[in-house]
């Protein structure tokens, strides 16, 4: 039976991969920082089966004891401060956890080795923020980088040292260069759930409109459940590599919240410009989205769309879930949500 370490278990990309695995027979660690952190309670109760190792990946000693503890076949690195704009206002904490991080699990690794001839396998997750200003429309394995803010910065940081360490000490190590994947379990301050969830409050009374930003930036958005399993593939073959995944589809953030209303049948009408736009309700022309310039970065990344033709010939991988379904899929998990809640209300 295989034993899998997970970092960032209690995320989105850590539950989905924990249940996944453990659907495979895996034994599954999660690494759980801090003092009676009380996500562990959260994620225990959702994934009962998931067992938990203590460490933090800004503590060295903590990540060496965790993997001589669990002796895993198959690390991944998923934990990291994954909301861009933290990082212009903790950026140095974002390099220790985003970059350090990876540094730190891959020093692990290489010191403590395999057993019995079974060396450790290492997944970083990487990210289209590494693209930023992008060279190339789409984007793949081999575009250059031009990371946009110091999440960018220390995800690129992380990509290179895990080719780094595979080229250096023959580490089976990958990174996948995942572009944004949202379900119902992404936190609600990412833009889709943000969205799905605002639209879902609209719909039962419990507020009255969706405060955004750029509504003119680009997401190539795919399903985190189809996400998890490239990122198990890259583990499964015969030599380690570097795979985009994404669906080759981007809307822009206004096309999300029309999409996200049209699930509420309501139809979305854009009136003004800049901070001054507005979404009407084409029913009732009530205000329902407006601008806050607060939600603008001091720098965006403005059209990320994936090219995964190399993930798609060589692990098999396609994903299953389009944009509609998705957002149909988010809107209707939080319109059951706020329902509930609005009768409580109530
Ligand atoms: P992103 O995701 O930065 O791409 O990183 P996010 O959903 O936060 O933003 C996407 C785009 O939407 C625009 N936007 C808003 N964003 C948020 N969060 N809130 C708003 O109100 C809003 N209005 C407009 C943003 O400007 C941006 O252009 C995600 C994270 O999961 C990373 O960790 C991961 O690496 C990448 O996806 C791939």
């Amino acid at each position: 039976m295989k034993r899998a370490l997970i970092t960032g278990v209690t995320g989105q990309d850590g539950q989905y991969l924990a249940e996944l695995l453990l659907a495979k027979g895996y034994t599954v660690y999660g690494l759980m920082r801090g003092q009676a952190n009380p996500k562990r309670d959260v994620v225990a109760a959702q994934i009962p089966s998931l067992e938990f190792v203590e460490g933090d990946l800004t503590d060295q000693a903590s990540l060496i004891s965790a993997i001589q503890e669990t002796q895993p076949d198959e690390v991944y690195n998923l934990g990291a401060i994954s909301f861009v704009p933290v990082s212009w206002k903790q950026p140095e904490l974002t390099f220790q956890v985003t970059a350090g991080g990876a540094l730190r699990m891959l020093e692990a690794i290489r010191i403590v080795g395999g057993t019995g001839g079974n060396p450790i396998r290492f997944y970083q997750a990487s990210s289209s923020e590494m693209f930023g200003k992008v060279r190339e429309v789409p984007q793949t394995e081999l575009t250059p980088f031009y990371p946009r803010s110091p999440y960018g910065v220390a995800k690129t940081f992380a990509h290179y040292l895990t080719t780094n360490h595979r080229e250096s000490y023959g580490i089976y190590a990958c990174s996948g260069i995942l572009f944004n994947h949202e379900s119902p379990r992404r936190g609600l301050e990412f833009v889709t759930r943000k969205v799905t969830n605002g639209v879902a409050r609209i719909e039962a009374d419990l507020q009255a409109r969706l405060t955004l930003g750029n509504l003119d930036a680009k997401r190539d958005w795919g399903y985190a459940g189809d996400y998890v399993r490239a990122i198990w593939l890259m583990l499964q073959q015969d030599e380690p590599d570097d795979y985009v995944i994404a669906t080759g589809e981007a809307h822009t953030v206004r096309e999300l919240v029309e999409a996200a209303f049209r699930v509420i049948g309501r139809e979305i009408e854009w009136s003004g410009s800049g901070v001054d736009e507005v979404g009407i309700d084409a029913q009732t022309g009530q205000t329902v989205v407006e601008i806050d310039p607060r939600f603008f970065r001091p720098a965006d990344v403005d059209h990320l769309i994936g090219d995964s033709t190399k993930a798609r010939a060589h692990l098999g991988w396609e994903p299953e879930v389009r944009f509609d379904e998705l957002v149909t899929m988010m809107a209707i998990a939080d319109l059951q949500d706020a329902t509930l809640r609005s009768a409580v209300a109530r």
